[in-house]
């Protein structure tokens, strides 16, 4: 049933959606840089780094949205920081950085967080993990989804990720290495944007004294692109 939905948004949508793989087609900031043509080096293994990369076109959350991507977090493990973090934000702004992921202090937004780096006071477990959390809130006491715990993701391979949001079923899972590990039910139009389906998306990464690279690679993003207003 799922499948034929699925199927459906698709064929429903199939005017308007919209599939590329550019990294051309991300505005950069801080420390992001275009490594080749498929991926972006968000920070580089240097201490006290951010970068972040935002896709220049908005995306229209009233029909469906995936994205398939690789991301690579470096290669040290117990001395790595900070992770991964996707922001999407009815602007392209990024937010409160580092501990923060991108997303924190952001309001409206949704933030997926690949955290490689324990801060003790927003709980974050001592394993890598991942969590899904609203509105700009880093600490997992206000996770909607997570934090759920990871085998380490710092070992400098290409993490398969994919994001996808059906509309229909109002759910957005978030699949890992081929496995589902985060997942959350719920009207984000509604509840997270207040009736606004029009979001740009981002994504960010940090180091502190702890560091690593990280890389996203674009394999394929689908989309409908939503008309702004000039
Ligand atoms: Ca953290
Ligand atoms: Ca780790």
């Amino acid at each position: 049933m799922h499948f034929f939905r699925s199927l459906l948004v698709v064929l429903l949508t199939a005017g308007t959606l919209f599939a590329q793989s550019s990294v051309e087609e991300f505005k950069l900031g801080g420390t992001a840089r275009i490594l080749d043509e498929d991926c972006i080096r968000l920070t580089p293994d240097v201490q006290f780094a951010s970068g972040s990369a935002w896709y220049e076109k908005p995306i229209d959350l009233s029909q469906s949205f995936e994205l398939t991507v690789c991301l690579v977090f470096g290669k040290r493990d117990e001395l790595g920081a900070d992770g991964i973090g996707f922001v999407f934000h009815p602007v392209m702004r990024t937010g409160y950085r580092g501990e923060g992921m991108g997303f924190a202090g952001l309001y409206p937004s949704l933030g997926i967080e690949f955290d490689t780096y324990q801060n003790y006071h927003l709980a974050d477990p001592p394993n890598d993990h991942v969590a899904i959390s609203v509105n700009g809130q880093p600490h997992h006491y206000a996770s909607v989804d997570g934090p759920n715990e990871l085998p380490n993701l710092e070992d400098g391979q290409k993490h398969l990720l994919w994001i996808y949001w059906n509309p229909i079923e109002k759910q957005l899972q978030v699949h890992l290495d081929g496995k589902q590990v985060a997942n959350l039910n719920e009207d984000i139009v509604e509840d997270v944007f207040r009736g606004n389906p029009t979001v740009f998306w981002g994504v960010t990464a940090a180091t502190g004294r702890k560091m690593n690279y990280h890389d996203i690679c674009i394999k394929k993003l689908v989309f409908a692109q939503a008309e702004v207003p000039d």
